[in-house]
C-alpha cells in the first residue's frame, strides 16, 4: 500500500494565529476564547505553554483562569482565522487538488497520482510543512499512511510540530498499544463499553472477533474490526469550497512596471473567467500568487458577499488586493490570479446580481470561441508581451 495519504492539522491553530500577529505572545501561554466580556463561554483552544498547565478546548474560562491565571485571555477573530486558513488551504492546493476540508486547520490530502510532478509523498509532506512556515510563519502536524485513519493518527502522534509516518509494516506496532479512544469515532460512551469488556488498548480490541464487536457496537462494531488493524478504505472526499481555478505566468525577466503587471493581470483574469463561465461556475473568493524574483511567495485573497464569473470582477479584486497589500515593492518572477469558493451558475440569486459585466463577458466569449483566443482583447492587454508561458493551472 503506497503511502498516498496526508493528513495536515495546524498546531494549537487560533492561538498561533494570535502570536503570529503580535510576536510578544511567542512562547506564552495564550488562551482564546469566552465572549470578552468577563469569563462566561468557553476555551476554544491553548497555546501549548497554557496546556502546560491543564488548559484544553472546550473548558470553561473561569476555570481556565483558575489553572493560568497569568496567560493571555483573548476573545478570538474569526475573520482572521478563515482568512489564514484559506492561505493554508491555497497552499496544499499547489500539490494536489484532491484535498478533503476537515475544518478550519485541517484537511486530508490524496497525493496518488502526483508524484511524478511533486516527488515522493514524504516531501510532498515536507514541502508543505516548509511552505506554512516560510510563508505563515505557523506550524502545521503532518501525518502520511496508506489510508485516512492512520494519517490522522500520525498527524496527532508526534504534536506540536509532529511529521510521522505510519507504513504499512508498522501498522501494529504503532497501534497495539495505544488507548482506545485514539480511534476516530471512540467517544467516551464507547470507551466505556469497551473497558467494561476489558478493551483498553486498540492491541485488546484484536482479540475479539467481528461478531463480538458487532454485538456489543452494532454497526460500528465492524468499522472498529477494521480500524483497529489499520484498514480503512473511505476515500478522501474532496470538498467544493477547496476547488478553485487559477491561472499564473513567469516572465522572462523580472517586473516592476504596476501598468505592465496589470496588463498581464487582466490577461489571466480573463483566462479565469473564460474557463469559469466555459463550466457554468462562479466564485466568491479571488486569490493572487506572487513570487518575487528572490522566490520568495505570497498569497492574498478577498472574499465578496456576491458570487461572480465575469472578468471584469476577477481583474478588479486582484487588483485591489495587490494595491492594498502594496505588493509591488519588489521585482515580480511570477504572477497568478484564481477564484475558489466556487458554486455552480444556477445557485446565483440573478435578482441579486447586476448581470451586464458577466453578459459583456460572455459575448466576448463567443467572439474567442469563433474568431479565435486572439480575436478581442482588452486595451490594457496590450501593454504587455513579456509573459515567458502562461502556466495552467485547474484545480477543480
Ligand atoms: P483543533 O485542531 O482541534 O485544535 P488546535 O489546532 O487548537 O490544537 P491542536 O490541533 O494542536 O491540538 O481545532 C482547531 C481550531 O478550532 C482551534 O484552534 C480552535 C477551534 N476549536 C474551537 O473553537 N472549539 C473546540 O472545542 C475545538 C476542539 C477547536
Ligand atoms: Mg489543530
Amino acid at each position: 500500500m503506497a503511502l498516498d495519504i496526508i493528513h495536515v492539522d495546524m498546531d494549537a491553530f487560533y492561538a498561533a494565529v494570535e502570536q503570529k500577529d503580535n510576536p510578544e505572545l511567542q512562547g506564552k501561554p495564550v488562551i482564546i476564547g469566552g465572549t470578552g466580556l468577563g469569563d462566561r463561554g468557553v476555551v476554544s483552544t491553548a497555546s501549548y505553554a497554557a496546556r502546560q498547565y491543564g488548559v484544553h478546548s472546550a473548558m470553561p474560562i473561569k476555570e481556565a483562569r483558575k489553572l493560568c491565571p497569568d496567560a493571555v485571555f483573548l476573545p478570538g477573530r474569526m475573520e482572521r482565522y478563515q482568512e489564514i486558513s484559506q492561505c493554508i488551504f491555497e497552499i496544499m492546493s499547489r500539490f494536489t487538488p484532491r484535498i478533503e476540508k476537515i475544518s478550519i486547520d485541517e484537511a486530508f490530502l490524496d497525493v496518488k497520482g502526483c508524484h511524478r510532478l511533486f516527488g515522493p509523498s514524504r516531501k510532498i509532506g515536507k514541502k508543505i510543512k516548509t511552505s506554512i512556515k516560510q510563508e505563515l510563519d505557523l506550524v502545521a502536524s503532518i501525518g502520511l499512511a496508506p489510508n485516512k485513519f492512520l494519517a490522522k493518527l500520525a498527524s496527532d502522534l508526534e504534536k506540536p510540530d509532529g511529521f510521522k509516518v505510519i507504513r504499512e509494516d508498522e501498522i501494529a506496532e504503532i497501534l497495539d498499544p495505544l488507548p482506545v479512544d485514539k480511534i476516530w469515532g471512540v467517544g467516551e460512551k464507547t470507551e466505556e463499553i469497551l473497558q467494561n469488556q476489558g478493551m483498553r488498548t486498540i492491541g485488546d480490541i484484536k482479540q475479539f472477533s467481528e461478531q463480538e464487536l458487532t454485538s456489543l457496537l452494532g454497526q460500528f462494531g465492524h468499522q472498529l474490526y477494521k480500524l483497529a488493524r489499520g484498514h480503512d478504505d473511505r476515500a478522501v472526499q474532496v470538498s467544493e469550497e477547496c476547488k478553485s481555478i487559477s491561472h499564473e505566468t513567469t516572465f522572462r525577466r523580472d517586473l516592476q512596471d504596476s501598468e505592465k503587471i496589470f496588463s498581464v493581470l487582466m490577461a489571466l483574469s480573463d483566462k479565469v473567467g473564460r474557463r469559469l463561465r466555459k463550466k457554468s461556475l462562479c466564485g466568491k473568493t479571488v486569490f493572487i500568487k506572487i513570487r518575487y524574483g528572490d522566490f520568495t511567495t505570497l498569497t492574498r485573497q478577498t472574499t465578496s458577499p456576491q458570487a461572480f464569473y465575469d472578468t471584469k470582477t476577477i481583474y478588479e479584486q486582484g487588483k485591489k488586493l495587490i494595491q492594498n497589500h502594496g505588493l509591488l515593492d519588489k521585482p515580480v518572477r511570477l504572477l497568478g490570479i484564481g477564484v475558489s469558493s466556487l458554486i455552480a451558475r444556477h445557485h446565483l440569486q440573478l435578482s441579486l446580481f447586476s448581470d451586464q459585466d458577466g453578459a459583456v463577458a460572455e459575448t466576448v466569449d463567443k467572439i474567442k470561441d469563433q474568431f479565435g483566443e486572439k480575436s478581442i482583447v482588452r486595451a490594457n492587454q496590450l501593454i504587455h508581451k513579456n509573459s515567458k508561458q502562461s502556466e495552467q493551472k485547474e484545480d477543480s
